[in-house]
């Protein structure tokens, strides 16, 4: 770890001249530019209304947020100040925020004006001291408050194993647990990227994913921030409007249905691609049809790569020689991670066979925060963590992921646990029981499903059961179809047969 913490790596790779253009926004109704001065003096600005609150060391600081320019500075005025960064999708409503804070026990609480009610409600009810607000219109009280601060701080000293972030990923039995990340995890995996990416002088990188996940926050930010690159920076994705950045522009970073969104506008043509160096694709399968698909109309192969919130990135194609990139695989484990193949007893499988995937490296993380059980439960014995992919290493050492042994849907790159929607829907009056399922989906990847039985005697709405799933959870977890079904199929043992679910509506938004 250089000197100070992340934040102070991160920084130390800024250009010499730091008046050129850091970050320039795509979407708002004129562009901003920042420039990395700005990002210096932002960040110690709100580094020092933080370091002002006088919290205990390595206080969390929950942030759930539009994406802005200033969020980002808040995320690195977080680590500049040495304390520890909690990241939230500003989709989840007020049950899903309740058990976060809960859980973490934030001192401060970002987010949206329109949130603050009830935000401030939940988190003051809860012991969060300190309630603000940041808005992607560079309003709100964070910024008021952080611009009557000084803009020189110097940033806190943080060892390679303090905690840096807690990046939340819901368990498979419904409660959500949080990854704790370090420092050292999180600058060891961006300096392995630097390298393997081919990252040069000059790239600019197009950031149009959410930044609450670690797709968006480390992999993108880290890598552009780590080469001085310049970000042109979306709020949100919108294809049409990416497509023409892209001549000005040398990296993109996306989840499949981003991929999968730009193939099917017109404009998306080599000639738009041409001054790209590289895009991208991860967080879910990337189908091999998309991948031909993209090589065929912009004349560029996707590199494809593997990870998860608990360990950054993991495996990743190879950056050179092009050829080597191969379609259907996420590539070869990242120096100085190692990745094995294990049976469900823990043994080794031979090269080709298929198992779980167990890993161990620099970027994984230490545990979950308060569940040493949980954690101990994900580690082997020797050390390595349970990753919960399913797949195999081939002769020439290409990693493939077949399947999740973790009951797990993965929709437009985010996870959805059919676990915690079948406990909101088993809890809905008239609802006997119900099953949770995902199905390919030509957007998403996967769509999520539920199959719901009726208590004797009651009758069910599929769209009331939607519209109140609705009113309690992110929306991005309500099922597309819910099925009515006099009851679910089962094994001998009793357990629900999801496989045959997952066959019988296998076809059901293809047909669409
Ligand atoms: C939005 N909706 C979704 C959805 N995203 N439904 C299912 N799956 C999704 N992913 C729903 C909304 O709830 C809403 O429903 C409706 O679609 C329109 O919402 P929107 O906000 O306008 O959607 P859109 O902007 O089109 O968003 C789609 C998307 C977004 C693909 C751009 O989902 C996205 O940015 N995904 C990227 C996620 C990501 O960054 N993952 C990285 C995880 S890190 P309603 O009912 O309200 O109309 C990780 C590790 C690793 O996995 O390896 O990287
Ligand atoms: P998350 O918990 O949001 O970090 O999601 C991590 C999970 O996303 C991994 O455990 C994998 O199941 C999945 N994932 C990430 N990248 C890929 C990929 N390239 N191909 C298939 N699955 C992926």
């Amino acid at each position: 770890m250089s000197k100070g913490n992340l934040f102070s790596a991160l920084r130390a790779a800024f250009p010499e001249d730091l008046d050129g253009i850091a970050v320039e926004t795509a979407d708002t109704p004129t562009p901003l530019h920042y420039t990395w001065r700005d990002l210096e003096r932002g960040t110690a600005m709100i580094a020092n209304l933080l370091q002002g609150l006088a919290l205990p060391p390595m206080s969390r600081i929950a942030v759930q947020v539009d994406k802005s320019v200033e969020a980002l500075m808040l995320y690195l005025a977080v680590l500049r100040a040495g304390h520890v960064y909690l990241p939230l999708n500003n989709a989840y409503q007020a049950s899903e925020i309740e058990y976060f804070i809960a859980d973490a026990e934030p001192a401060v609480v970002v987010c949206a004006s329109r949130g603050f009610g009830w935000v401030s409600t939940l988190a003051f009810k809860l012991g969060t001291r300190h309630v603000f607000t940041l808005d992607d219109d560079r309003s709100g009280t964070l910024l008021g408050r952080a611009a009557l601060q000084p803009d020189v701080h110097e940033p806190v000293h943080r060892r390679s194993d303090d905690l840096a972030a807690i990046v939340y990923t819901s368990g498979t039995t419904g409660r959500s647990k949080g990854a704790m990340l370090s420092h050292g995890n999180l600058l060891a995996n961006a300096l392995v990227l630097k390298d393997c990416w081919g990252w040069v002088p000059g790239d600019v990188l197009i950031h149009a994913l959410p930044i609450f996940h670690v797709h968006g926050l480390f992999v993108a930010i880290h890598g552009a921030l780590l080469n001085a690159s310049r970000m042109i920076w979306f709020g949100r994705f919108e294809p049409k409007a990416v497509i023409a950045r892209l001549p000005e522009a040398s990296v993109f970073m996306g989840v499949p249905t981003l991929y999968v969104r730009m193939l099917a506008e017109a404009a998306l043509t080599r000639e738009a691609c041409r001054g790209m160096r590289l895009f991208i694709s991860g967080s879910a399968p990337l189908l091999l049809d998309t991948f031909a698909q993209w090589q065929q109309r912009s004349g560029h192969t996707i590199l494809e790569r593997y990870g998860m919130s608990e360990t950054v990135m993991l495996t990743s194609n190879p950056y050179s020689p092009v050829s080597g990139r191969r379609g259907g695989t996420v590539g070869f484990p990242l120096p100085g991670v190692g990745l094995r193949v294990h049976d469900d007893q823990d043994r080794p499988l031979p090269t080709g066979e298929i198992g779980g995937i167990q890993v161990r490296g620099p970027n994984v993380f230490s545990g979950y925060w308060r569940m040493p059980e949980k954690t101990a439960e994900e580690f082997t014995e020797d050390g390595w963590f349970r990753t919960g992919d399913v797949g195999q290493i081939d002769a020439a050492g290409y990693v493939t992921i077949v399947g999740r042994s973790k009951d797990l849907v993965i929709s437009g790159g985010y996870n959805v646990y059919p676990a915690e929607i079948e406990g909101y829907l088993n809890e809905m009056p008239g609802v006997a029981e119900s099953a949770v399922i995902g199905v390919p989906h030509p957007d998403f990847g996967e769509g999520v499903v539920a199959v719901v039985v009726p208590r004797p005697g009651a009758a069910l709405d599929a769209e009331a059961l939607t519209a109140a799933l609705k009113g309690r959870i992110a929306h991005f977890k309500a099922p597309k179809a819910i099925f009515i079904a006099p009851e679910l199929p089962r094994n001998a043992m009793g357990k629900v047969q999801k496989n045959r679910l997952r066959e019988q509506h296998q076809a059901l938004f293809a047909a669409a």
